[in-house]
């Protein structure tokens, strides 16, 4: 699953959703990447911060994007337009083995692996998943690690 905000305090944003995501009922938060801060891509406003994290769930692919919609909520996400700035963005990029293609879901993500913030962080938490000919690939793309999660917010 792929965590990204660009707007207010995007690092403590994605924290605290990762944080909610432990604590959603039938979800269960197995690791999380570093904070990346991360140029926009396709997109517009200030840096983003963005992270990948691996879980598992005994809820439906469908219940489960139910679920990161309403989180996106509570974090004030609005939609004004496609790729819009945000306050946070929560995408699930693989679901196991399965492919969907769906109205309101696609996996996996079809933009995943265009994209250095979401290719970086993952190969930091499944490296088998990512080849290096696709970093090669998004290289130009701006990325640098904030640090690692735990005491990634009080100490900076
Ligand atoms: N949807 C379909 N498949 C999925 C999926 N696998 N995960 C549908 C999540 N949602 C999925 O999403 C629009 C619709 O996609 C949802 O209603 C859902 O039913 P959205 O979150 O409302 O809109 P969005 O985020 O603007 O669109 P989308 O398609 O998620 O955008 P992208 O392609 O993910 O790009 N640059 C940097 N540096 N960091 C970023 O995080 N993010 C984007 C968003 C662009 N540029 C960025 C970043
Ligand atoms: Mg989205």
């Amino acid at each position: 699953m792929a965590l990204g905000a660009n707007l207010g305090d995007p690092q403590a944003t994605i924290l605290k959703a990762m944080n909610d995501l432990a604590l959603t009922e039938g979800v269960s938060l197995i690791k999380c990447s570093s904070l990346y801060r991360t140029a926009p891509v396709d997109s517009s406003g200030p840096d983003y911060v963005n992270a990948v994290v691996e879980v598992r769930t005994v809820l439906t692919a469908p219940a489960l994007l139910a679920q990161l919609q309403a989180l996106e909520q509570t974090g004030g996400r609005q939609r004004p337009f496609r790729n819009a700035p945000r306050t946070l963005d929560l995408d699930l990029l693989t679901f196991g083995e399965a492919r969907i293609q769906s109205e309101p879901l696609t996996i996996p993500h079809p933009r995943m692996g265009a994209r250095a913030f979401v290719l970086v962080p993952l190969a930091e938490i499944a490296p088998q998943v990512v080849t290096a000919a696709q970093l090669q690939a998004v290289r130009t793309q701006h990325i640098s690690r904030l640090g690692k999660r735990l005491g990634a917010a009080g100490k900076r």
